[in-house]
């Protein structure tokens, strides 16, 4: 990998992946786009190139890849749980209309693509805990659906046409740098900003609903390890379970509230997204990961709260020490 595509490169993901990536690549080598232009300090802008791009439009996006000259993408832009509940025909076209035409360019160009899972993938009959690696898939959801046909279209593109596609199954993620996009876990970071900013957050989830997660930095770090594993061991291609820590929104706020004592959560419980919780696995079993190309998570539950906490404390002691402008 030399030259990089990132898609919704504006993102809860795309936010961190566009960054490390140009720190590993160099920066011009990394092209950031996405439907909406972020501020012009956001990193996908303020580190290097770039461009607007629906990842719908084949013909724009051929002609980012003939400027650019890639030699993998990293398909990030997609509608997310909750969003998708609320637009499911806006979420199939931009999920399943934009992959296709990614998996397109890939056959076309000879190009490896990165397309990110999701324990959405998953559903009610689905053994919640742990949820094996080949297993049962009905999801619910629009979004689930529109994973669960991303993971056999990315498998189809490789045996069918030899596209490099790889990917992974990821639990919800959580990160300080970029706020998440509409999904059933961003409690898991929203409860975070609320605590250092308000001192109280009303979760939407029940307190004991859990769910499997992820820090950011294993998240990101998982993709590139994935995109640089010796093809000829990977069985699961396309949809690796992965995870790193089991959440409940109450036990997430008790080990906040030991570095925040008057930190106080309370519930006001979203019927739609609390299904959609309900529906998902409790635990992935990342043992395939782990054989196949080495997988292990370096962020528990205790060293992510640390983390997100000195980040977080750290931004609201900059900003009250910045004077206000004029
Ligand atoms: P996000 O919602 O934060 O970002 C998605 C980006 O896609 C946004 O910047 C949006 O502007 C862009 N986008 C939307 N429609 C587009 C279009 N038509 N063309 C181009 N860009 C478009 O999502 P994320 O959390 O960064 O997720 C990235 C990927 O990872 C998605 O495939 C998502 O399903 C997957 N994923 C995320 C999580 C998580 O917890 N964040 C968990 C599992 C899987
Ligand atoms: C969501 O909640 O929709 C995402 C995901 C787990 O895919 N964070």
């Amino acid at each position: 990998m030399q030259r990089a595509l990132v898609t919704g490169a504006a993102g809860q993901i795309g936010t961190e992946l566009v960054q490390a990536l140009r720190q590993e690549l160099g920066a011009e080598q990394v092209l950031a786009t996405d439907l909406r232009r972020p501020d012009d300090d956001h990193p996908a802008v303020a580190g290097g190139p770039f461009g607007l791009l629906d990842c719908t439009d084949g013909d724009a996006l051929a002609r980012h890849i003939r400027d650019h000259r890639p030699d993998t993408i990293f398909h990030l832009a997609a509608l997310l749980s909750a969003v998708g509940e609320n637009e499911p025909q806006k979420a199939y076209q931009v999920n399943l209309g934009g992959l296709i035409t990614v998996l397109e360019a890939a056959r076309e160009r000879g190009l490896a693509l990165f397309t990110p899972s999701s324990i959405a993938a998953f559903g009610p009959g689905t053994p919640p805990d742990p949820t094996p690696q080949d297993t049962i898939q009905r999801p619910t959801t629009m979004y689930g659906v529109t994973k669960v046909a991303g993971e056999l279209l990315c498998d189809y593109y490789h045996r069918r046409f030899g596209v490099d596609a790889r990917g992974l199954r990821y639990p919800g993620i959580i990160s300080h740098s970029a706020p998440p996009g509409g999904g059933t876990t961003d409690y898991a970071v929203e409860i975070f900003h609320a605590a250092v900013g308000e001192g109280r957050y009303t979760c939407f989830l029940e307190p004991d609903t859990q769910l499997d997660m992820m820090y950011m930095p294993d998240a990101v770090r998982g993709a590139l390890e994935l995109m640089r594993a010796d093809p000829d061991r990977l069985e699961h291609r396309n949809a690796f379970n992965v995870t790193a820590m089991q959440l409940t929104p109450r036990g997430l706020a008790q080990r906040i509230q030991a570095r925040i004592p008057d930190f106080r959560i309370d519930y006001d419980v979203d019927p739609v997204r609390q299904t959609i919780a309900d529906s998902w696995p409790r635990r992935l079993d990342d043992s395939a990961a782990r054989e196949e190309w080495g997988w292990q998570p370096e962020y528990d539950e205790a060293a992510m709260v640390d983390d997100m906490l000195g980040h977080l404390a750290r931004r609201t002691d900059e900003a009250s020490s910045t004077p206000a402008p004029g």
